[in-house]
């Protein structure tokens, strides 16, 4: 006698899988320099289009076009490519040094290289970077972090700052403004929040941005972020890096499907944006906008960045077991190094042969500090910090039971 229809739940399903092309058409993209730019001081409510359109400044002829296009210094373009180059070199050189068991694990950023290192390049000395294991483009982009150091750490040898105590890509530069990695995904979001907000309370002028992905986010920590980031009026940029995967699960099965990630922002009050992530001038625009919010006591920003995950979650993932194995290549928004090199062509600040030199020059160094690296131990050689500090850093002093444990391991081993 029921005339109703039984109840169905519904699961999503990405439309591409090995074997089936992707139908890209359910990532909503505006034309390049369609989106407007509000004021800086524009309020939470009045950015609720910009969470649904994209902001994006190249078009498909590498011209800057639009509200978002600003004066941005070529020196900063030739530098923010030369740091994609170099970090697309490093990847992909760890990833072999992994296969050949140097290294235990690696992480690559391939195809997300634009968004770290163009927010790196809007941010200022002092702020402070929540990064996730994909923002390895933060460290690259600047000269005063040594490569052989982060190889160090990926290798856990005698010259790992992190005494061999973490995972390989879980990197810590406090004078970076990188903040120790964690395995636990989301719990730098809500730390971030919280730094922004001491770093109001003392009365400073320096920023937080905090990195998360699409994944990430139906974790309770990015929703306890927001709330604290919005009821403080928070000085953080908050970082949704959509990259249309978590390991082998589509985005919309975190919550992404006919809605954005950018909207969560505006639901909670903040003011938030969705950014053409493999846009270049498009992430170093949208950045240095909310950068300008947070240091005007204006408040948080949220920003989803529509990128694709290009390679493999890890080395331990195989992609072709859940997606189309040429899935990037037709990803609408393209390869950010691709685009920057376009535009930086036509600008006459670049060249092809500029572009195979730089990409020489980053294999070279990467291969001189991986060989640097391996002085100092590897994972093949079993070279590694000492066991006996295994115990120090638990606590500030090392209490009476770490005493007890080391001196038993050390007895053990003399
Ligand atoms: C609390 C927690 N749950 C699960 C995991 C296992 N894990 C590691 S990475 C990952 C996927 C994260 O995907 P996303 O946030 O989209 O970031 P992406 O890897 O795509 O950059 C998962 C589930 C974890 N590290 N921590």
């Amino acid at each position: 006698m029921n005339p109703r229809e039984p109840l169905r739940l519904h699961v999503p399903e990405p439309s591409g899988r090995p074997g089936r092309e992707t139908d890209f058409s359910y990532l909503h993209t505006s034309p390049a320099g369609e989106v407007r730019r509000p004021p800086v001081d524009a309020s939470p409510a009045d950015t609720s289009d910009l969470a649904y359109g994209l902001v994006r400044v190249l078009d498909d002829e590498g011209r800057a076009v639009g509200p978002w296009a600003m004066e941005v210094d070529k020196e900063i373009l030739r530098k923010g490519l030369r740091a994609m180059l170099k970090t697309r070199a490093y990847d992909a050189r760890m990833l072999i040094a992994q296969r050949q068991k140097k290294i235990s694990f690696y992480m690559q950023c391939l195809g997300e290289e634009a968004i770290a290192i163009a927010h790196a390049l809007a941010l200022e000395p002092g702020d402070m970077c929540f990064p996730t294991y994909r923002q390895q483009g933060l460290l690259l982009v600047r000269d005063d972090i040594p490569m052989v150091e982060m190889i160090c750490q990926l290798m856990s040898n005698e010259r790992d700052p992190l005494k061999g105590r973490q995972l390989p890509v879980m990197y810590s530069y406090k004078r970076a403004g990188f903040f120790t990695i964690s395995g636990n995904l989301a719990t730098q979001f809500i730390q971030a929040v919280g730094w922004g907000m001491a770093s109001a309370i003392k009365g400073d002028t320096k920023i937080a941005s905090a990195w998360i992905g699409d994944g990430a986010t139906a974790e309770a920590d990015f929703h306890t972020a927001l709330t604290f980031a919005h009821v403080y009026r928070a000085p953080v940029i908050l970082n949704v890096v959509n990259n249309q995967w978590a390991i082998s699960t589509f985005q919309a099965i975190a919550g992404g499907e006919a809605t954005t990630f950018a909207a969560r922002g505006v639901g909670c009050g903040i003011a938030s944006l969705r950014v053409d992530g493999n846009d270049f001038l498009a992430v170093y625009a949208a950045s240095r906008w909310a950068a300008e919010r947070a240091r005007s006591n204006l408040g948080p920003t949220l920003i989803e960045w529509i990128t694709y995950r290009g390679g493999p979650h890890s080395t331990s993932d195989d992609p072709s077991r859940y997606r189309p194995a040429d899935d990037w290549s037709h990803f609408p928004l393209g390869d950010p190094v691709t685009r920057l090199k376009q535009h930086l062509i036509s600008l006459g600040a670049w060249s092809e042969e500029e572009h195979v030199a730089a990409q020489k020059e980053f294999e070279t160094q990467v291969g001189a500090a991986l060989k640097e690296a391996e002085r100092y131990g590897s994972l093949a050689d079993g070279h590694m910090a000492t066991a006996a500090s295994m115990f120090e850093d638990v606590y500030k002093e090392m209490p009476e039971h770490l005493k007890r444990q080391r001196d038993q391991l050390l007895g053990e081993s003399t």
